[in-house]
């Protein structure tokens, strides 16, 4: 359907809703199939845990079978991200890790200044490739710009490279360089100060790992750092991913770090404005590269108890990852360890680990990472409700992500119905237990309906696709 006819399809539904005297909670959806978009990277689910963790070299281990299954059941081929702000505060040796580890797990990174750095080995790598192999992941891996030196960067890349092998998605030159203001640089560094010292890194690390790829600059929020990577990452031809961070809410334990606030549309203190999306548009545009958002969850400094541990967790990460597979993004990556308040898997080897709300949030949807988007339209759009259109293997399905208080009704275009197969739901917003992914067996029916925070899965009949 060519955009003329579609808006005037558009036009006619709302047309007919109004005549209708529809209820205020009704909408209708439009669809337009296009087969020429690209698929949802198969590789777009993802988390992200600090590189202090792999100073205990048998967390991410072969031998750790309970947190590969759980790896595998989130994604079986998603991606690893090491960094965070420890990243900055280790070292890299080949010699034989001290014993015993320092700790055990390791969670967000909190206080932001870590007293004591941490040492990761040749070990620590192997045990990483053993576990990258188990669970069909791949790395996406941090070296320390803020306090290293980029002999030590290189001489750990290389050991990465040929360690982690094909598993090596590619290096992150420093975490959040545009904080490092402050912090580990003085007030007056600017992102031409930071594209500086990142060259020199790169230019070392390139030469001592041949092939070696990177991707960056995995910022926290400073914008500009990322418009001067993206125009500088057109001098490298082995930048092959643009990067930064989202925290829908921040710092934990302010105001705004309300179960409400996370389920708005445009979270109030959110890292990243939905004005701003523009923003890594033209980044991406710029240098011709993918975009993946490397770290992220719901609320910085480590989570705001009682919102990003219950169920509306769940929800938000649902709603945050279609909408970013929405945005034609590479990937997504949720920040967690240990048993940090938002991650979404919590525990450690020797006590177990249990699946926290948002991991079934991600499960939820994770299906998708390999389909093809169907470009949707809801008419007369209302607050807190997303719909998103897939293809994938011959099967359509839509999805409605309810973050309201409110059931929605969603009339389809003439001649398409749909049949709710899956649902995600809990006891109430607030729940910590008894989220759940439950099947549903309906009919197909020519309207569907969402229930209050609930995310919903539709298989469609009766869409063509465009044949390209
Ligand atoms: C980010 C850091 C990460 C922290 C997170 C947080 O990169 O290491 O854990 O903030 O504060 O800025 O939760």
């Amino acid at each position: 359907m060519n955009r003329r006819r579609f808006l005037a399809s558009l036009a006619a539904s709302a047309l007919a809703l109004r005549c209708a005297q529809a209820h205020a909670l009704q909408q209708a959806i439009a669809f337009q199939p296009d087969a020429s978009l690209p698929p949802v990277p198969s590789d777009f689910i993802g988390l992200s845990y600090e590189s202090a963790q792999l100073a205990n070299p048998a967390f991410f281990s072969p031998q750790n079978p309970a947190l590969i299954a759980l790896f595998r059941e989130l994604s079986p081929r998603g991606n690893l991200r090491i960094g965070g702000g420890s990243s900055e505060f280790t070292t890299f040796t080949s010699d034989a890790p001290p014993t015993p580890p320092p700790f055990e797990v390791f969670g967000p990174d909190t206080s932001k200044i870590v007293k004591t750095g941490t040492t990761t080995t040749a070990l620590a790598l192997r045990n990483l490739r053993g576990f990258l192999d188990a669970t069909g992941w791949s790395c996406l891996y941090g070296l320390n710009l803020g306090q290293g030196t980029a002999a030590n960067a290189a001489g750990e890349a290389t050991a990465v490279q040929r360690i982690l092998g094909p598993r090596l998605l590619a290096f992150q030159i420093g975490n959040e360089p545009d904080s490092f203001r402050n912090r580990y640089r003085p007030a007056t560094y600017t992102p031409a100060d930071y594209i500086s010292e990142w060259n020199h890194f790169h230019d070392t690390v390139a030469l001592a790992v041949p092939g070696a790829r990177f991707a960056g600059p995995d910022i926290s929020n400073k914008l500009p750092y990322l418009t001067a990577f993206a125009q500088e990452a057109l001098r490298h031809p082995d930048v092959t991913l643009l990067t930064s961070h989202y925290y829908a809410m921040g710092p934990a334990g302010s105001p705004h770090a309300t179960l409400d606030n996370l389920l708005s549309d445009d979270p109030v203190s959110s890292t990243l404005k939905n004005r701003d999306l523009s923003v890594i548009e033209e980044a991406c545009d710029t240098a011709h590269l993918p975009y993946r958002m490397s770290e992220g969850n719901s609320c910085w400094n480590g989570g705001q108890s009682g919102v990003s541990d219950v169920y509306a967790s769940a929800l938000w990460s649902a709603g945050y990852i279609l909408r970013c597979m929405n945005r034609g993004w590479a990937g997504v990556n949720f920040h967690g360890g240990g048993d940090g308040v938002y991650a979404p898997i919590a525990g450690a080897p020797s006590r177990g680990f249990t699946r926290r709300p948002e991991f079934f949030g991600v499960c939820f949807v994770q299906r998708f990472a390999g389909a093809s988007l169907i470009r949707t339209k809801l008419i007369e759009t209302k607050d807190r409700v997303d719909a998103f259109a897939f293809s994938h293997r011959g099967e359509q399905e839509l999805v409605i992500v309810n973050r309201s208080l409110d059931e929605i009704q969603l009339a389809l275009p003439a001649g398409i119905t749909a049949a709710k197969t899956s649902i995600l739901h809990a006891p109430a917003l607030d729940a910590k237990d008894g989220i759940e992914i439950s099947k549903s067996h309906n009919a197909y029916k020519s309207s569907v309906t969402a229930s209050p925070y609930t995310a919903n899965i539709y298989a469609l009949r009766g869409l063509a696709l465009k044949k390209t």
